[in-house]
């Protein structure tokens, strides 16, 4: 029991010293990753019960894939987009929108595709009778799986629910339809990146929430804050390559710490 109440108190310590810099902080920068979305239900990547089937999503998310067996990637999209369609943004999510939509200089960037950011972001907006949600709308370093992209047009639609025959062609040219997301191996959209790297570099506080931080180049943003003189707080249920640069590391789950840390 003692050990317990050690460990408690000293989250507690930890949550309020995470709040105090983020009170201060002028330019706050916030990295997601899957692990807040965990408990909307939807599976993490590298976590327990995350992977699909017994494929591994680094052989999935690959052009190699798409091109070699399309109809085997496009099923776990489809399935990836049955699943998302019934989960829903959680405490995280609202009070990173939350954070975002009541002060200037805080910018989100996820990694994620589902599209829980954008959804906290106009709810939390219309709670507050914010017209815009704008704010709170993060930077999407790996695209978004609710939208299809042609792959020879480049044109972008919203993604479809069910193919009737066969794979899903452009309406403009017949091109094939893929996710709107970026597969391993592919290069990010250099406009959206380059605007994390910015922020990353000018930011006096990042905080890194549910990610590995495994893939790159989003992992290496937290280190430009810190190359930059800024800090690092971490949220996270285990350890990970940043949390010994971290000024403060909290383990726990988003959904219950993000609301504690983020009381702005
Ligand atoms: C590129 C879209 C140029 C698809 C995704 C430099 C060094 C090393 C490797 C590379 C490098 N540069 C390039 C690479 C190769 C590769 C890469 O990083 N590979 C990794 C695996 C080593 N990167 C790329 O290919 C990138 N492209 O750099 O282009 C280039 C190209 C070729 C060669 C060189 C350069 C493109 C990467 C984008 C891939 N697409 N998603 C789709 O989703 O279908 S990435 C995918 O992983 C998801 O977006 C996911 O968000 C992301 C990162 O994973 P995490 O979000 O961190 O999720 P994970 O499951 O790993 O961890 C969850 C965490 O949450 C855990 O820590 C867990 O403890 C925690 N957690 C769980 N529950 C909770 C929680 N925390 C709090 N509360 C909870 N409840
Ligand atoms: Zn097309």
């Amino acid at each position: 029991m003692e050990r317990l109440a050690r460990l408690s108190a000293r989250l507690e310590g930890d949550v309020e010293r995470a709040n105090a810099i983020l009170k201060q902080a002028k330019e706050i920068v916030v990295l997601t990753g899957a692990g807040v979305s965990a408990e909307s239900g939807i599976p993490t990547f590298r976590g327990s019960g995350g992977l699909w089937r017994t494929r591994r999503p680094e052989e999935l998310a690959t052009p190699e894939a798409f091109r070699e067996t399309p109809d085997l990637v496009w099923e776990w999209y489809q399935w990836r987009r049955r699943l998302i369609a019934e989960c829903s943004p959680n405490a995280g999510h609202q009070a990173l929108a939350r954070l975002a939509l009541k002060r200037d200089g805080v910018t989100l960037i996820t990694q994620n595709v589902d599209g829980l950011h954008n959804r906290a972001a106009r709810t939390e907006a219309r709670a507050m009778n914010i017209a815009d949600p704008q704010a709170a709308f993060p930077l999407e370093l790996h695209g978004a799986i609710n939208r299809d992209r042609c792959s020879l047009c480049d044109r972008r639609t919203d993604g479809v629910s069910h193919h009737e025959s066969g794979l899903p062609r452009c309406n403009d040219c017949g091109g094939p339809l893929r996710p709107d997301v970026v597969w391993f191996g592919e290069t990010l959209d250099p406009v959206i990146i380059g605007a994390a790297q910015e922020v990353a570099l000018s930011a006096d506080v990042c905080l890194v929430a549910g990610t590995s931080a495994l893939v790159h180049p989003a992992a290496s943003l937290p280190s430009m804050t810190l190359r930059a003189g800024g800090v690092l707080i971490e949220v996270n249920l285990e350890d990970t390559t940043l949390t010994n640069h971290a000024e403060v590391s909290l383990k726990g789950r988003s959904a219950s710490l993000l609301p504690r840390v983020i009381t702005a």
